[in-house]
This record gives structure tokens, sequence and C-alpha cells, in this order.
């Protein structure tokens, strides 16, 4: 059997591509157009429409892995469940659907949070692991959100005071799920732009994935919200293990920031 040949490289030149090429990449994205803050279901699909769009798209995401909660399924079971017409997206990313009764299909966790990242990535947008957002940029005159302060997730975890880099956009996108901390901080932090967050109300999963998607959109000038993160500000019901409406709301979202950078 012939052995293999693999080409040889040393450290310093592996340490400097590395370096050369991240840095590279930061130095273009610290002038986003759209930040989504999250990378989960409802992050990736804001992500995977707006960077179809030609915009300038990067997702921090504080764990390495992308998914949020699409990993654990529900109760750590690997099936979801997913309604129309969300399974029309979920074709587009080529995700193996199983009809369970009329509109309402099963897909395996695992296959569609792989398969969405990589829709996300492939249609342009920047994945960035192991960033945690924790702050916004705002402006006044008129009053607007312009980005975001990032900080490594392992210097957030240590408890160092380590200042953090900014990120400016167009438009920030707070899909950081049940927390919605994008909104939490921005409220606390500036309270003229009138942010209430009253909290998510209790299952109600027949009517809550309408809900979550026709009130996802902008909560403030230069600020959007979707997922999981709208029940929060909007008071409504949680859903459970259904993802429909967290991508349709990724969906409607990219749609409003299309359309109001078109028109701005
Ligand atoms: C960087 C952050 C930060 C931060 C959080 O929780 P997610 O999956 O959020 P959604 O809204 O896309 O999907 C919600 C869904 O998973 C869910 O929980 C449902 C449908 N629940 C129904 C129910 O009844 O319980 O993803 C959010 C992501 C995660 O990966 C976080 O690690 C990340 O955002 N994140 N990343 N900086 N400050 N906060
Ligand atoms: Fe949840």
């Amino acid at each position: 059997m012939q052995s293999i040949r693999i080409k040889q490289v040393d450290e310093v030149k592996i340490s400097r591509y590395i370096l050369k090429y991240t840095f590279e990449d930061w130095y273009s994205l610290v002038d986003s157009d759209v930040v989504v803050v999250g990378a989960g279901p409802s992050g990736l699909a804001t992500a995977y429409f707006t960077a179809k769009a030609g915009l300038k798209t990067v997702v921090f995401e504080r764990r390495l892995s992308f998914g949020g909660g699409i990993g654990g399924g529900a109760m750590n079971f690997h099936k979801i469940v997913i309604e129309s017409p969300a399974d029309e997206l979920l074709r587009e990313w080529k995700v193996k659907l199983v009809e369970a009764e009329e509109g309402v299909f099963i897909v395996d966790a695992a296959e569609f949070m792989a398969k969405l990242g990589a829709a996300a990535i492939d249609a342009g947008a920047k994945v960035i692991h192991g960033i945690n957002v924790d702050d916004v940029i705002f402006r006044d005159k008129p009053l607007r959100v312009a980005g975001v302060a990032v900080e490594w997730t392992s210097t957030q975890m240590s408890g160092l005071h380590v200042d953090p880099l900014f990120v400016s956009a167009k438009a920030v996108v707070d899909a950081t799920g049940h927390d919605a901390e994008i909104l939490s901080v921005a409220s606390r932090k500036i309270p003229e732009l009138g942010i209430v967050i009253p909290g998510e109300k209790s299952a109600y999963s027949e009517v809550a994935e309408e809900l979550v998607v026709n009130n996802a959109g902008k909560v403030a000038e230069g600020l959007y919200t979707t997922g999981m993160a709208v029940c929060e500000v909007k008071s409504l019901p949680r859903m459970g293990p259904i993802f429909g409406a967290m991508v349709l709301s990724g969906k409607k979202v990219a749609e409003d920031i299309i359309n109001d950078l078109r028109n701005s």
C-alpha cells in the first residue's frame, strides 16, 4: 500500500495564517449591515435571508456550536415538530420532513441544525462562535441602536474586567431566545427607547406560533427581534418544541430589515 503524503506546515505559519485571516474577517465585520445575536433557529433563519439579499451579515453566538435550542429537541428527544408553511423553508434547506398529519412535519434535530447553519453560511452570513454580546451602541438625533459590544465568552466567564470591542450595524437583531438579552440591556440602559419587557406567557401552542411571526420585527430604530425573544417583549405564550414560528419569524424580520434599509 502506498503511504499517504501530507503537505508539511510549521507552527509559525499555522499561527500567522490563522491570525491574518481572522483579523481580515474582523476588520471587515466591525462595520456590518446586520448583526444577529444568537445562532438559534430564528437567528440563523434571519441571517440566511439578509445574507441572501446581499446584506453584510454577521451572527455572534456565545456557545461554540450553532442551533440554540434545536439540539435539545423536546426533553432531549431528537425530533422536532414543524408546521406549514415553515416546511417550505426546510425544503429549501434540504431538511428531510416526515408528514405526521396534513401540514405537520417531524424532523431530526441534528439534521435541522446542521443544514440551517450551512444554509446561512452558504448564503454569505459569517457565523462567529464563542462571542458574547453584552451591550449595544446607540446614537441620539435621531435616537437609534447602532451596533453591539462584543467580548469573548471565555473572558466573560472568567470574570476578568476586560472592555469590549464594538461592531456597528444598520440593524441589530435580538435572536437570543427566552431571555431577550439584547432587548433587556437596551431597555435598562437606554430608557429613552421606551422598550418594556413584560415577559413571556405560559404555553398555548395553537395560537403562539402565529403571534410570534406577526409580532417579530422592529422594536426601536435599528433594533429588531425574532424567535422566543418576541414572546418576552410582547408577552406572548410559549409553544414548546415546535419550530415553525422560529424560522418564519426569522424570515419576517429579515424582510422588514431589507425593506427598511432599502428605504433609508
Ligand atoms: C451571544 C447569545 C446571547 C448573547 C443568547 O434559544 P434559541 O434557540 O433562540 P430562538 O428564539 O432562535 O429559538 C427558540 C427555541 O430554541 C425555543 O427555545 C423554543 C421554540 N421554545 C419554546 C418553549 O416553549 O420553550 O437560541 C438563542 C441563541 C443560543 O444559541 C444562545 O447561546 C445565544 O442565542 N445567545 N449569543 N450573546 N448575549 N444570548
Ligand atoms: Fe424553549
